[in-house]
């Protein structure tokens, strides 16, 4: 079994017809995209995709024979244990490094805040920036909000490199959680600790032992999950404003035919925010108008989209795979990307049309393609220079090459660990007493989160519907972030009325209640620290376990595709949540690392991951995991019937 790649006659590339429709339309302009260049890749390397090619030292590369029944060593005398380990722990750490490093920017943006360096941004959640002061140990009262914006800041930022102790929000974890860590020595201490030391145990030479290199692995991963992505997460909501519930829309039918349109992409709200910003003066839509356009759209692909849409409320134009689609509809003036998920194949797709690719991050450049130099010292200038640019390019756009497909639905979105739960209470029981007892008493089963990326090895948002849609038949509530989030949004789950059309009776009875709608957006990759929180705040309420490994609570990453993923995938199992990823990570050709990731590591965490690529099973296996969790737990029965809990 090497090729993970999802072979599905009857099922078309993608479940969402706008893909479907701005695909086609590419094939029939001979363009190609990253379906027709997969394709051109087959067959995949079998040692590649098996973990099994080691290229870490320069004797190499060495390939085991996944067949062979020998015990097959490559140069150094490494065999295939250890080479998967090391291929899966480096993974690891270049997912935690990403997140981290974006972490580290948004740090920084905090502290020139603070000290008046950084243009058009201000402290927009004074509140949660006291709080954070105050779980740190800082004196807040009586400090001026930019003073302990630049201590705040400084504080985390010493996450990154402290010498001694563990990173801060570590000891955020239920206390039985933290136990296993350090029994496990997986306590994150400094988050480049953690990946300066992947780096160097997986040189040659070094950690040859596949469970203490993945244990490693789970600690740089947890340096990412409640260090890093954390960090990211409660800065971010310090300086642009926490997330409120709002409607938006979302899919390529956002893009209008008589704006100019902005699209922005890749992950970090800094300048995007400044655009969202810009894109609201009057002085630039009167600039936009004077070029000829009836006004300006920003719009959003991948985690950028999810950041400004979770604060800003603004549309989303698509996830992961639709980036070149955005780019061959022939309406998009510039797009304008940062760092992670950004395609190099968006040059190649903008030769084709008048579109304008702008790399923003001194960390990412693409070959061909405009650099306009990101500095918060001049942010908003520099994003009205973007879209004045994008309205001058307005001009070149051929109005006969424009081909919108004219699909887009209504969304909200903006829940976070501190306000999704409270609605379940209602304004005036803001507590997580009411979602806890809803699932004591059988209403809800569980709860899920479906997190991450689309890939070309599974059709497009395909997995992630079939697999919510039956999770919500069954009473579970889901918790989103990612491309998995713009999946679910385009097929229309994210308002309130969709319970009616996809919940179970106890799940659609609770969102009648609460106006909620039966998937929740909590936001982007670096905001699955919001689920991590939530999770710890239902510990935390009591009666559904003293640890997050016992709640009813299960993950799934059905279409991953980044090492990013992975990482999440090892922070949410290390952190007591089973997980459900599909394609598997590249273990496969390691029994013992398989075994152990599937099965052993549940000692060491108290949950497991499972690879599994048929949704339907993904989603029994989560039913099947959540009953277990109750049964243990004694929670009274299922309040309907499964007969019962399919929508009526
Ligand atoms: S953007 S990491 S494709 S979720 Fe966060 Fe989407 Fe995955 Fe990138």
């Amino acid at each position: 079994m090497a090729d993970q790649t999802d072979n599905h006659p009857r099922i078309p590339i993608s479940a969402d017809p706008a893909t479907r429709e701005a695909h086609q339309h590419a094939r029939d302009l001979e363009l190609s995209t990253a379906w027709e260049r997969h394709e051109a890749m087959q067959p995949l390397c079998a040692f590649g995709d098996l973990g099994l090619c080691c290229t870490i030292c320069y004797m190499g590369p060495c390939r085991i024979d996944p067949f062979s029944q020998e015990d097959i060593r490559g140069a150094c005398g490494a065999g295939r244990d250890t080479i998967s380990a090391r291929n899966f722990t480096r993974a690891v750490s270049a997912g935690a490094a990403a997140h981290s490093d974006h972490a580290r920017g948004v740090c920084h943006t905090l502290i020139d805040t603070a000290q008046g360096k950084a243009q058009g941004y201000q402290v927009s959640d004074p509140a949660k920036l006291r709080r954070l002061a105050v779980e740190l140990g800082l004196k807040a009262e009586g400090v001026p909000v930019n003073d302990l914006a630049a201590r705040v800041g400084q504080e985390l930022l010493n996450d990154f490199g402290r010498s001694e102790g563990f990173v801060h929000f570590a000891s955020r974890a239920p206390q039985a959680q933290q136990e296993r860590w350090t029994r496990a020595a997986s306590t994150p201490r400094a988050v480049d600790r953690e990946v300066v030391e992947c780096m160097h145990r997986t040189h040659e030479g070094v950690d040859a032992d596949y469970r203490s290199l993945i244990l490693q692995a789970a600690r740089c991963a947890l340096a990412d999950g409640w260090g890093g992505s954390m960090i990211a997460t409660e800065l971010q909501d310090v300086l642009f404003g926490s997330p409120r519930p709002l409607r938006s829309r979302v899919n390529l039918g956002v893009l209008q035919a008589d704006t100019v349109n902005v699209v922005v992409h890749g992950h970090e709200p800094v300048l995007s925010e400044m655009l969202a910003r810009a894109a609201r003066e009057t002085e630039i839509i009167e600039y936009a108008r004077s070029r000829g356009a009836a006004g300006i759209t920003l719009a959003g692909i991948c985690c950028t989209a999810n950041e400004i849409l979770m604060r800003q409320g603004m549309p989303v134009a698509g996830n992961f795979l639709q980036q070149e689609l955005a780019i061959s509809t022939g309406a998009v003036e510039t797009m304008v990307v940062d760092v992670q998920c950004v395609m190099p194949g968006i040059a190649g797709m903008a030769k084709h049309f008048h579109t304008h690719v702008i790399t923003t991050s001194e960390k990412a450049r693409i070959p061909g393609v405009s650099h306009v130099q990101f500095d918060e010292r001049k942010a908003l200038d520099i994003a009205r220079q973007i879209l004045r640019g994008a309205a001058d390019n307005f001009r070149r756009r051929d109005p006969a090459r424009v081909n919108i497909p004219p699909h887009s639905m209504d969304l909200v979105a903006g829940f976070t660990a501190e306000n999704t739960f409270h609605h379940l209470g209602g304004t005036f029981r803001g507590s997580y007493r009411p979602l806890n007892d809803g699932i004591m008493a059988g209403r809800l089963r569980g709860v899920a989160g479906v997190v991450g990326c689309n890939t070309v090895r599974a059709p497009h948002d395909y997995h992630h519907l079939a697999v919510v849609r039956e999770l919500l038949k069954q009473d579970v509530l889901v918790v989103e972030t990612g491309c998995a989030a713009i999946a679910c949004a385009k097929a229309g789950m994210m308002t309130p009325e969709a319970a009616m059309e996809y919940a179970g009776r106890g799940l659609r009875e609770i969102c009648q209640a609460t106006g909620l709608p039966p998937v929740l957006h909590m936001g982007s990759c670096v905001d699955n620290s919001r689920i991590l929180m939530a999770c710890t705040e239902m510990v935390r309420e009591g009666g559904i376990g003293d640890d997050i490994s016992q709640l009813p609570v299960a993950a799934v990453a059905a279409e991953a595709m980044s090492e990013k993923a992975v990482a999440i995938g090892l922070y949410a199992v290390a952190s007591g949540i089973t997980t459900w990823f599909h394609p598997a990570p590249r273990v496969l050709g390691s029994r013992a690392v398989l075994e152990y990731l599937t099965g052993g590591i549940e000692k060491d965490f108290g949950a497991r991951w499972v690879f599994e690529p048929d949704p339907a099973r993904i989603a029994a296996g989560i039913v099947a995991h959540l009953d277990a969790k109750r049964a243990a737990l004694k929670l009274a029965p299922m309040l309907y019937p499964a007969d019962l809990a399919g929508v009526a």
